[in-house]
């Protein structure tokens, strides 16, 4: 009953573009995303759908950053066994519209310990949409590096009451053991569907035998409802839980002994006119994440008799008011959104490390509050037979405050996070607004029945975060300070695609520019980190294709290339020159494939934030397959790092934590073989 399109996951990728889809069989679709769908083995993939590969990319993925490694263009820091933090060419963090289901979710940890894809449970999801660069305005304010949507999708009743899956597997070297479930009922009107997962880690080893610290127990929950309440409403409720619980960290200096986080967000549909409005879409949300972090519950990280903690919080609450028009040749959507997201994080001495919080060192976060309020409007049109146009525009208003700011902090009583501002910038601790109007032009051209020309520009403005912003983080010498009056970052981007759709093969080339000004750089001194705005720029090139070579055979490669440079050097965590090559045979009950992926050595790095020394090249070789037991049973195995390779990500991982001074460069599992056996009904 799992048709096409139906899940995506871990195990079973294809890689679509839709906008070939979107743009050969519908009209006006400028977004160019890529999704990340799996379908069942048994599903055709027919209708021309698929247009870079159908190749399943079968990789042991429990992390949806990790997940996102395996899109051109994109990668991920590794800082253990979670908290992958993804990379759209060059970008990353709060350069990156991460929405689950509506909502955005700020993680908790001021060191990164849990980017916001940490919380989203990939084995529930449907799919996965990547917008690369800055495509859109609908999505919210920012995103100039790209932006990342995990969507629920309505589940299809045609087969039975009952739909679901189970699964269960493991992965060796770090001793990983999972299972998860996820089922619902209904029928056409409104339907139920509860999900779980659950998954349990040991450290691994890398290729050269070394254990990496990466070992993590993490569990989640949800539950959606969802139901035609008229004719024209559809109403959604969706409330999720995840614990991650004692997280060893290889690339931060200390711990997490948890990390909770909760989260609910309601849609509502309206499908009917109300006066020259077609549609009415409003989605609100509300995700809270705690965390704590130290360096001697989960571990002891070093032999002094006291230790530190820090505990840390952030709420994040929001909504969207879309309206849509519809007409032959144009479709407009317009509306106004709502973020506001606000963080605490306290660092203490505790003597004797005993859990009694003993003197407050710092206010990390000094009741770090952000609040943004846009309003939109973005017109889809279609010029000619093969022309189609986009042109959106949003403005935007950002407030910032520090709340606790003055708030004094220490043995003494005297040192606040106001103070460390002043003496760091010669600047005060009031609250800030910031405004700004972002843009997209879009113009797509087909060329031929085969040849698509997609071009993008676009002005986006991506406003500081809290850590740029506010963090006050003044202990054992070592200071962290963030900059009250950073101007918001400014981009600039230009990218152009070629993209070509032919009966065996499918191929697409881009190159990408963003002249960034205000960039936000984070630099070091002698006294600690700290953060400016300078002028930047990124630019880059992708290429991708694939070929049906006989019946069940098929190849694909892709090329990834981004640089960065600023002011003052090379930009930080930029991926070097990237290959993979992929080669899939595929029978109707069995497939089997191989992957390889090449990295070049990265010799730019920026030392405040990378590991300062050159990351050197590497060639990996994973090797999997899949087995229809029966018609509902699939087993899926494979191997990676099939010879053991000992490497690393140059992007593992930029240090966004000085507890330890130091970038740590987290290598990647050596060989580990997997196993997962997947039940559906
Ligand atoms: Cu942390």
């Amino acid at each position: 009953m799992m048709t096409m399109i139906i899940r995506h996951s871990a195990s079973a990728l294809f890689l679509f573009s839709c906008a070939s889809l979107s743009f050969a069989q519908t009209h006006l679709n400028h977004d160019l995303p890529i999704e990340l769908v799996e379908v069942s083995a048994t599903a055709t993939h027919g209708d021309g759908e698929q247009l870079l590969s159908s190749a399943p990319v079968t990789r042991p993925v429990h992390d949806a950053g990790e997940l996102l490694r395996s899109v051109t263009g994109m990668t991920a820091l590794r800082r253990g066994g979670r908290g992958f933090d993804p990379i759209i060419r060059g970008q990353s963090q709060a350069n990156l519209n991460v929405i689950a289901n509506g909502a955005f979710n700020y993680g908790a940890c001021p060191g990164r310990m849990d980017p916001p894809s940490t919380y989203i449970s990939s084995d529930s999801f449907d799919s996965v949409r990547v917008i690369k660069g800055h495509r859109s305005v609908v999505y919210g304010a920012g995103g100039s590096g790209g932006t990342l949507l995990f969507e629920h999708q309505r589940p299809d009743f045609s087969d039975g009451p009952v739909r679901g899956e189970i699964t269960a597997g493991y992965t060796g070297n770090s001793d990983l053991r999972s299972s998860s479930a996820d089922i619902a009922t209904g029928n056409e009107q409104a339907y139920l569907r509860v999900f779980g997962s659950k998954k349990r880690s040991d450290n691994y080893r890398d290729g050269g035998g070394d254990t990496v610290a990466s070992a993590f127990q993490s569990d989640s929950f949800g539950i959606v409802a969802g139901a035609d309440i008229t004719a024209s409403d559809y109403l959604e409720i969706n409330h999720e839980r995840a614990f991650e619980d004692d997280v060893w960290y290889a690339g931060n200096g200390m711990d997490a002994p948890y990390a909770d986080s909760e989260s609910s967000n309601l849609r509502w549909h309206h499908h009917a006119p109300i006066g020259p409005i077609d549609s009415l879409e409003l989605t609100l949300y509300r995700s809270d994440v705690v965390h704590l972090m130290d360096n001697y519950t989960v571990r002891q990280r070093n032999t002094m008799a006291n230790g530190m903690a820090a505990p840390s919080s952030s709420d994040t609450w929001g909504g969207r008011l879309l309206a849509g028009i519809e007409r032959d040749s144009y479709q407009l959507q317009m509306g106004l959104d709502y973020r506001a997201n606000a963080r605490k994080a306290l660092l203490y001495m505790d003597a004797g490390k005993d859990g009694q919080y003993d003197m407050l060192l710092s206010r990390m976060w000094p009741d770090a509050e952000l609040r943004q309020r846009g309003v939109f409007a973005e017109l889809d049109y279609r010029l000619s037979n093969v022309d189609t146009l986009r042109i959106g525009t949003r403005y935007d208003q950002f407030n910032a405050a520090a709340r606790s700011a003055n708030v004094s902090t220490g043995m003494m009583g005297s040192t606040t996070p106001a103070a460390l501002y002043a003496n760091a910038y010669g600047v005060d601790a009031r609250p800030r607004e910031r405004e700004g109007i972002s843009a997209v032009l879009g113009w797509d051209r087909q060329l031929s029945e085969q040849l698509l020309l997609s071009s993008n520009l676009s002005r986006s403005l991506r406003a500081p975060d809290s850590s740029e912003l506010w963090m006050a983080r003044s202990a054992m010498g070592s200071t962290w300070i963030g900059n009250p009056a950073l101007d918001p970052e400014l981009h600039q981007q230009l990218d152009i695609s070629l993209i070509g759709n032919h009966e065996q093969s499918q191929w697409s080339v881009t190159v990408f520019g963003d002249e960034v000004h205000n960039y936000i750089e984070r630099y070091e001194t002698a006294a600690g980190d700290r953060y400016r705005n300078i002028s930047a720029s990124l630019y880059g090139a992708e290429f991708d294709a694939s070929r049906t070579l006989g019946e069940s055979l098929r190849a694909g490669i892709s090329l990834s290339y981004t640089r960065g440079e600023g002011d003052n050097g090379d930009l930080a965590q930029i991926a070097p020159l990237e290959a993979r090559v992929k080669i899939d045979y595929e029978r109707e009950r069995w497939a089997v494939g191989a992957e390889w992926l090449i990295a070049d050595r990265q010799s730019h790095f920026n030392s405040a934030v990378d590991v300062d020394s050159a990351t050197p090249g590497f060639a990996v070789l994973h090797v999997f397959g899949h087995w229809q037991l029966t018609d509902a049973l699939l087993l899926e195995a494979g191997i990676e790092n099939l010879f053991d390779r000992r490497y690393a990500y140059h992007v593992n991982a930029g240090n966004a934590d000085p507890f330890t001074p130091d970038a740590l460069r987290v290598n990647e599992p050596g060989r580990q073989s997997w196993i997962k056996l997947r039940y559906r009904f």
